[in-house]
């Protein structure tokens, strides 16, 4: 027998980036997504007759990321009282031009797999509490449409729940590839750091505030509080990495000339807001009435630039 999940990637317009549990994935703050179209995972759960082994993209993988994906699974065998062997494949339609983390998808989908598999019927709740355990932001990607992470305080209480599966919202992520990729400091690594900062106090209070907020814009469908809060959440991340002890910073050159752009077409009265993840590249709110001038703008100012539109995606599935 074969099960098989396909789960889309998120992006956080409240950001989670804090750990209060680093091997639970507990998070010290709450977020708020909104699940894309375009990025998902396909992840399929078999028997096998040898050992446990981990397939992407049809290729077996190096012993690092095989190691997270089996551990995880003998994990979620250990809750549930199972010990066979199995062959996971799973393929990313998450394509690097999208400076996408793949991690959200990824653990969704096995999760989702693995509910499959064993026929165990779980609740979406139940899910995204699995999910999480794999990936903080995997928590979210069970939901479509707008979802929330509720922090919580133990393994049981820290899930996600769905704002809005079907939401009527006109609002698209333009994913911007800036080409300018560098070795990047891991999401465990840059929450760990950010702690450090004289600001992380802040962060952590202003958290029920802009997850309150957000979720009223989403409620009365308000782009631009939406694109207005999202952009300071993301900044106020970001100003954590430069001001941890020591500080750092996942932008490069071209993504403050990204984000001058932004400003710039603000101005001029093109309405678009980015915000950034743990990594160089910007990802750009906006309506379908402005996606064609960004792009024009964009790819005018940077060589080779790869934009990918995306807008809501759906939730977790089956395939088979
Ligand atoms: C988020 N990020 O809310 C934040 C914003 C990146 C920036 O969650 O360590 O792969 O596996 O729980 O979920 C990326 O980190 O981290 C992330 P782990 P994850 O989407």
């Amino acid at each position: 027998m074969k099960a098989t999940a396909r789960a889309h990637t998120n992006i956080a317009l409240i950001k989670y980036w804090g750990k209060a549990d680093a091997k639970l994935r507990l998070p010290l703050m709450s977020s708020l997504s909104m699940t894309l179209d375009k990025f998902y995972t396909d992840t399929s759960i078999e028997k096998s007759s040898e050992n446990t082994e981990f397939y992407l993209n049809n290729q077996k993988q190096d012993t690092e990321s095989t190691n997270r994906v089996i551990n995880y699974v003998r994990r979620l065998q250990n809750e549930f009282g199972f010990s066979d062997k199995l062959i996971i494949k799973s393929t990313n339609h998450v394509p690097t031009a999208a400076g996408l983390a793949s991690s959200s998808s990824a653990f969704a989908a096995l999760a989702g797999a693995f509910n499959k598999f064993y026929d165990l019927n779980l609740s979406d709740r139940e899910l995204s509490r699995l999910a999480r355990i794999g990936s903080g932001s995997a928590s979210r990607s069970i939901f479509g449409g707008f979802a929330v992470w509720q922090k919580g305080h133990d393994d049981l209480s820290s899930f996600a729940y769905s704002l809005d599966e079907n939401p009527q919202m006109d609002l698209s992520l333009l994913a911007v590839e800036l080409n300018c990729q560098k070795k990047k400091v891991s999401s465990t690594l840059g929450m760990k750091q950010a702690q450090t900062s004289p600001f992380f106090d802040t962060w952590i209070n202003r958290n029920d505030y802009e997850l309150e907020e957000m979720i009223t814009a989403i409620k009365s469908n308000d782009f631009t509080k939406l694109g207005e809060l999202a952009e300071l959440n993301a900044s106020e991340m970001h100003a954590l990495n430069f001001t941890a002890q020591p500080g750092f910073t996942y932008f490069e050159p071209d993504t403050i000339k990204a984000i001058k752009l932004v400003q710039d077409l603000r101005q001029k009265g093109i309405e678009c807001y980015y915000t950034i993840d743990a990594g160089p590249n910007i990802k750009i709110l906006t309506q379908l009435r402005n996606i064609k001038d960004i792009e024009k703008i964009f790819e005018s100012e940077f060589n080779n630039v790869k934009i990918i539109k995306a807008s809501f995606g759906p939730g977790l599935s089956y395939l088979d």
